[in-house]
């Protein structure tokens, strides 16, 4: 399919509350959305918005290299290797012109949960207690974590939690942690610590199995498989390539590891686009989806499935042609 129109625009909506990204504080999401139309008049989408404190890439440097690639014919020739992660899942997505759902899958979205523990609690409570949630740690002391994942498996004997720490602890406080919880109630956690090393072993020792996430951005990484690895979560945005993304799957359906296709804090289009790409990989691996993030944005532009189209409109258009 040759593709015959491509349009660029950018975006910027803002988070409800200021989020904070690996220490950098943010109160709106930037991006761009390129939209690709082929010959036989098929729309398709694709979102370029780097995260900051996650991303190597800044958006000034992806925006260049999108330019860049629309001024020199997308899709005319082999993608170079060279393009940003953010660019790269963008353009292979949008290539595809595979159809969007009208929304988001909803019954495999896992809740994600995070702030102070009142709130978590209370918006744990206004979910109805569903049987299971990925709950972010390691943003405060360990001890209010442990009270936290207390309380929140108090309230639900049933409740399984995925627990994320950005490799936020040390060896130590992970021990703490994982000490003093019921772990029977954990499904995984993501990234203990900062040390791939230290996560094995403390999953050994404590017997909780581990998520990989950052861990497996990094080029340098081969995965080997170890009994105490449960899951592998998928940020496309992050990893880029569809290539690599198989070579995960693969990996997965091998090793049978739980596999979460996971947000970046996308717009609406990246969250459909990256629901469109769990459903290819149906089948193969047990599949969730970790895409409710769209809750962060004020409810407008581009936070709503329905008003994609005319939301666009509205946009400041960097590219037409
Ligand atoms: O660590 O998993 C993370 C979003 C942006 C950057 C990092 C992470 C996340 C998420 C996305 O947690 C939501 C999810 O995975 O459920
Ligand atoms: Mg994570």
């Amino acid at each position: 399919m040759q593709t015959k129109h491509a349009k660029l625009f950018a975006y910027q909506i803002p988070f409800r509350c200021p989020l904070n990204f690996n220490g950098q504080r943010l109160t709106v999401r930037n991006g761009l959305i390129l939209q690709l139309q082929n010959n036989q008049g098929h729309s398709s989408f694709g979102e370029i918005a780097p995260l900051p404190g996650f991303s190597v890439e800044t958006l000034q440097q992806a925006q260049e290299q999108i330019l860049a690639l629309l001024n020199s014919g997308i899709g005319n020739r082999p993608l170079s290797d060279n393009l940003y992660p953010s660019v790269r899942f963008a353009v292979e997505s949008a290539l595809r012109y595979a159809p969007f759902a009208k929304q988001l899958g909803n019954e495999h979205v896992i809740p994600l949960l995070q702030g102070d523990n009142q709130s978590v609690i209370k918006h744990y409570q206004a979910l109805a207690m569903p049987t299971i949630i990925k709950l972010k740690v390691g943003r405060q002391r360990v001890q209010q974590d442990i009270a936290l994942f207390n309380q929140l498996t108090s309230l639900n004997s049933l409740l399984i939690i995925r627990c994320d720490a950005n490799q936020a602890w040390h060896s130590k406080q992970a021990s703490h942690f994982f000490a003093n919880i019921n772990t029977q109630q954990l499904d995984y956690i993501e990234e203990p610590t900062a040390s791939f090393t230290d996560n094995l072993l403390l999953a050994k020792q404590y017997q909780i199995g581990l998520a990989l996430d950052e861990t497996l951005h990094s080029s340098s990484f081969h995965y080997q498989h170890h009994p105490q690895i449960k899951a592998l979560i998928l940020k496309p945005s992050l990893i880029g390539s569809l290539t690599r993304l198989e070579h995960y799957i693969n990996i997965a359906q091998q090793q049978t590891l739980a596999v979460s296709i996971s947000s970046s804090f996308e717009s609406i289009v990246g969250l459909l686009q990256l629901n469109v790409l769990a459903d290819s990989y149906k089948g193969r691996c047990a599949i969730s989806l970790g895409l409710d993030t769209v809750k962060y944005f004020q409810s407008g532009l581009l936070t709503d499935p329905r008003h994609i189209e005319q939301d666009l409109q509205t946009l400041e258009c960097l590219w037409n042609k």
